[in-house]
């Protein structure tokens, strides 16, 4: 036995570089990888075979598997991993990756590459990823020899979860994975991130506007959630009494269902966030970037207000709009440094106003009984699971504007969607995603029938890995969105956006999912009951919707705020709303 006690002279074993980059993810407390196999990721998938502590879901398709990681982050904070063969298997994750890029999301893309004796010689299934991913990734690496593998790896993980967080992605190479090497050194012990702190003199300054301001709004956004700054807000808002408005990522960074809250704000925003902010005297953005979907008419915006601008990038500080008080550094250390030095400004004049304005514009839709209205399907979806804390994910259209709407978000973290990029797809494997990050939360995912369609596979998935999430399709026959601006814009020239859809419900059977379906309003609370009950895997319920609904507000791009369409015009001519 003495001959197999090593020495320190004694050469270290040589293992497989898959086997150490295996257990370098779990080392860097990987629990789930997203991914579909392919031949140059094979030494991987052999590698991953031997470790149960990663589990690995077997996507349909890649972009699926970037959404996936996408969800698991979105909902966990932590980074989410995903994985694909060279060559189309990769190229098929580059949607996903530029959805991370566009909402500052952590992902950790692994892709495989053609050997490199082939590298460059149009080998089958080689496509340049280092190049292409290199626009929609916060960085990226081809790994260059097999020793690298696992410190690259490490940095892969150190750079998407610093500073503004981002996909990265490393392309390994495949004679690297199989390649025999020395064990790599140890990691070192990784030093917290340090947190950026602003300036403190012009910390002074801002938190003496603040002080001074007679119509403060606070304009939050996703970074606020990304860097665990809730608490803080909520503060800084109770503190100060001032009105909070989220936008589409910021949702659930405040709480919805607070009076201080004005909802979302921008082009499917409520008027009431949209005038208080055309009105205000100052805005205090939190980890926002003043996006035209906000902004609209960028010139004509917020024209009487000075801005107060916490962002822990630099770059995007007065990127749109002039930062009268730039604060650089992270949201959360930076109102931890700012809450001390604010006053309570006299904000009792803006309270009325904005009760006036809450008044005059409420956010409402007209009662059918004939028809399931989306909003409706919606707001009584939240309202019977609202107690069990649910993580939403949702598609993108008309649906996800309602729900951005009527869904009321309490807490961060719950509320998953595609803002930046917009892409149709991203719901439903967000939710796997979400699920597996978070398996003792209620997951609901609220679909389109067009958005469904682009990535409706994924739900084979979640069959197999018994996923207790609840698909909601509603189904309104039609590219919702699309029909409703060739509605308002295209004098009615209805063209390519009419669906003749599948039976929802037999396709998810068909995949070994539960589904269920209302047509009608009164099926609806039975549907959802029943969808809701179904713990050993997906439920789908198909919600047929009224074709014509269209989505208000409705603030056209590029416009000022006059523009903006509060409601729907046919309650003017009287029809009964539900509130
Ligand atoms: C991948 C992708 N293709 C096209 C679009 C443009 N687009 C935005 S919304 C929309 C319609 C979505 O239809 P559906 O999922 O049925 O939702 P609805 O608007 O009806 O609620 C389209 C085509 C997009 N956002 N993403």
């Amino acid at each position: 036995m003495s001959s197999a006690i090593r020495t320190d002279a004694s050469p270290s074993p040589r293992v497989k570089a898959a086997r150490f980059f295996a257990d370098e993810l779990v080392r860097l407390g990987v629990t789930h990888i997203f991914g579909h196999p392919g031949g140059a990721a094979l030494p991987l998938y052999d590698a991953l075979l031997d470790t149960p502590e990663i589990a690995h879901l077997l996507m349909r398709h890649e972009q699926g598997a970037a959404h996936a990681a996408e969800g698991y982050a979105r909902a966990t904070g932590r980074p989410g991993v995903c994985t694909a063969t060279s060559g189309p298997g990769a190229t098929n994750l580059i949607t996903g990756l530029a959805d991370a890029m566009m909402d500052s999301t952590p992902v950790v893309a692994l892709t495989a590459q053609v050997p490199t004796h082939l590298i460059g010689r149009d080998g089958f299934q080689e496509a340049d990823i280092f190049g292409l991913t290199q626009p929609v990734t916060k960085h990226n690496w081809l790994v260059r020899n097999a020793e690298e593998l696992v410190p690259t790896v490490r940095e892969a993980f150190r750079v998407a979860t610093a500073g503004r967080q981002g996909p990265v992605l490393v392309d390994v190479p495949r004679d690297f994975l199989q390649a025999e090497i020395e064990p790599p050194e140890d990691a070192e012990a990784e030093p917290a991130h340090r947190k950026h702190r602003a300036d403190a003199s012009a910390l002074r300054h801002a938190a003496l506007a603040i002080s001074n301001a007679h119509r403060p709004i606070l304009y939050v956004g996703g970074g606020v959630i990304s860097s665990g700054a809730s608490e803080e807000v909520r503060r800084l808002a109770k503190k100060a009494r001032i009105p909070v408005t989220t936008t589409l990522m910021g949702k659930g960074a405040y709480p919805e269902t607070d009076p201080q809250s004005l909802g979302m704000l921008g082009m499917h925003g409520t008027a009431y966030a949209n005038h208080a902010m055309h009105e205000c005297d100052l805005i205090i953005g939190v980890g926002v970037r003043f996006d035209d979907r906000v902004t609209l008419k960028l010139a004509t915006w917020a024209p009487h207000a000075r801005v107060v601008h916490i962002d822990v990038d630099e770059s995007e500080i007065g990127k749109n709009r002039k930062a009268d008080y730039p604060l650089q550094g992270d949201a959360r250390t930076v109102l931890h440094q700012l809450l001390p030095l604010v006053g309570a400004p006299d904000t009792k004049a803006w309270w009325a106003r904005i009760e006036e304005l809450k008044a005059k514009f409420p956010l409402r839709y007209r009662q059918d009984a004939d028809v399931i209205l989306p909003q409706y399907a919606i707001e009584r979806l939240w309202q019977m699971t609202r107690s069990r804390r649910p993580i939403v994910t949702t598609d993108v259209g008309q649906h996800q504007m309602w729900a951005a709407q009527y869904w009321k978000c309490e807490e961060p973290r719950t509320f998953i969607t595609s803002g930046g990029l917009g892409t149709m797809g991203f719901g439903l494997p967000a939710s796997i995603g979400a699920q597996c990050g978070e398996p003792s939360r209620l997951v609901i995912n609220i679909n389109g029938d067009g958005s469904f369609q682009q990535t409706m596979q994924a739900l084979i998935t979640a069959v197999e890995a018994r996923l207790p999430i609840k698909v909601i399709v509603l189904n309104n026959g039609n590219l919702g969105m699309v029909r409703q601006w060739q509605e308002l814009f295209y004098e009615k020239r209805f063209f390519s956006v009419a669906l003749k859809n599948p039976d929802f419900a037999k396709i998810a059977e068909a995949m070994g999912a539960a589904a269920f379906t209302a047509r009608r309003p009164e099926e609806l609370d039975a549907a959802y009951e029943r969808a809701l009950a179904v713990t050993d895997g997906p439920a789908l319920v198909n919600v047929f919707c009224e074709p014509s609904e269209n989505c208000y507000p409705m603030w056209p791009a590029g416009q000022s705020i006059d523009a903006m369409i509060p409601e729907d015009p046919r309650y003017a001519a009287g029809e009964e709303v539900s509130r």
